[in-house]
């Protein structure tokens, strides 16, 4: 039986909800139907039909180094060989924990765990548990993995009560996740006049990187700093997309402010299943068994993933490597922005370290509203015109792109060359 894309596909769907394991890969909101990964080495992947593509997801942030880096797959396989799993303490969580608190100094005590899901599960379930309150604050647009704290829209009303985001969230506990707009500091300001004393933890993606790319205003960030520390709430970063990618000590670096606890995954697991959360002494202290607050894994530390994870951290500590990488952002949205110009299409991009964001917008995107008001129907055609072009952009208007250190100059010149044809046709209607 020949393999081909549309042939798994079948196959998945008669047995994965959608064919797929995670929403987002079965391109529903670009149309089509997904290709599946034969295989993928630096830059590039390959479908099983043998289509090579430029690949701008790098596995939603993990791939940071580029797939199939030869030191990380050398250093899962060197650990494999000695054991998969132990269920017991093992030597590589040790230099992992220390390589994490010396990267990210706000990082006192670390937990590791298996998904960035499970890392904000946990950090919320310490701000609660060491702050006595219930109620938590997350941002419009942002997204912290599928716990059902986090699985809440915003209400109606200027401060908005938390609702349900998918069946099965209970009300009673959505009511307890307050929803903000990103970037509005009154909004902020005047929900902690009003709550604050109530206000366990306030989580938020430094850079949402979840409704396309949107930076934090001057001063934004260190705003939430002051009101949590002014109402004793747990100020929580969740840096599972922005860490070690904007910086090497991740958005807390790049914007000079310092959360409470802190979570991560994606480039720490190296394309293994990895997360971590930690931060202050005084919180992660209270943590089973050193404290009474619970959390367990498994698989929590897993050798194999630790490996994978610690060769990918030695890789971006190389001299340089951030820059390079900002570089190499810098010239693919300038690129794409030049050629939607010469096309006379409204388009903007935002970026920032290793991570990027496209519009078809003529307003430059600092808020969720905007990001939605963007033409999405223009990107769902940009995104099939690329990809037939042989370059894979993350299949969603509303989520980040990704650079690697395994793009060359070949590689983003030829991808605005492609983008220079796709958007010539979309202004030809
Ligand atoms: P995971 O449970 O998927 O490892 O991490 C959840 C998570 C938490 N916080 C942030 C800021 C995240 O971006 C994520 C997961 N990101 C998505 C991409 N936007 C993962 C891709 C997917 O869901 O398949």
């Amino acid at each position: 039986m020949t393999i081909t894309n549309r042939s798994l596909f079948d196959r998945a769907s008669q047995l994965l909800p959608g064919g797929v394991n995670s929403p987002v890969r079965a391109f529903r909101s670009v149309g089509g139907e997904p290709f599946f990964t034969a295989r993928a080495q630096g830059a590039y992947l390959w479908d099983v039909e043998g289509q090579r593509y430029i690949d701008y997801v790098g596995s939603w942030g993990p791939m940071i180094a580029g797939h199939a880096h030869p030191e990380v797959v050398e250093a899962v396989a060197r650990t494999a060989r000695d054991g998969l799993s132990f269920g017991t303490p093992c030597a590589l969580e040790v230099e992992m924990a220390e390589v994490l608190t010396r990267l990210v100094p706000s990082l006192e005590m670390v937990r590791m765990v298996n998904s960035g899901t499970e890392a904000t599960m946990a950090a919320i379930r310490v701000a609660r548990g060491a702050t006595g309150r219930q109620r938590i604050v997350k941002f419009e647009g942002c997204y912290h993995g599928h716990g059902d704290a986090f699985l809440v829209k915003a209400g109606s009303g200027a401060l908005t009560f938390g609702l349900p985001d998918s069946p099965g969230v209970p009300k009673a506990l959505a009511d307890l996740t307050l929803t903000l707009p990103f970037n509005d500091f009154n909004a902020a300001t005047a929900l902690f006049e009003r709550h604050g004393d109530d206000i366990a933890g306030l989580i938020l993606e430094p850079v949402i990187g979840n409704a396309n790319c949107i930076l934090p205003r001057d001063g934004f960030l260190q705003h939430l700093r002051q009101l949590c520390s002014q109402y004793g709430t747990v100020l929580i970063f969740d840096e599972v997309m922005t860490g070690f990618r904007v910086a090497l000590g991740g958005a807390q670096e790049h914007f000079g402010v310092t959360p409470d606890l802190s979570t991560f995954g994606k480039i720490i697991g190296g394309g293994m299943p990895v997360g971590a959360y930690g931060g202050k002494r005084e919180l992660m202290s209270q943590v089973a068994p050193a404290g009474p607050i619970y959390q367990a894994g498994t698989l929590s530390g897993n050798p194999v993933a630790m490996a994978a994870g610690l060769a990918t951290l030695a890789l971006i500590q190389t001299p340089g490597f951030h820059d390079r990488l900002e570089a190499k952002t810098s010239q693919l949205v300038d690129g794409l922005e030049a050629a939607a110009a010469d096309a006379g299409l409204r388009f903007t991009t935002t970026h920032v370290g290793g991570m990027f964001g496209l519009y078809f917008s003529g307003e430059h995107i600092d808020s969720y509203a905007k990001s939605v008001a963007s033409d999405t129907q223009m990107f769902r055609r940009f995104f099939n015109g690329m990809l037939e072009r042989g370059i894979f952009l993350a299949p969603s208007a509303f989520e980040a792109g990704f650079m690697s250190a395994a793009h060359s100059e070949q590689d983003i010149a030829d991808t605005v060359a492609a983008a220079s044809e796709v958007m010539a046709e979309l202004a030809g209607g």
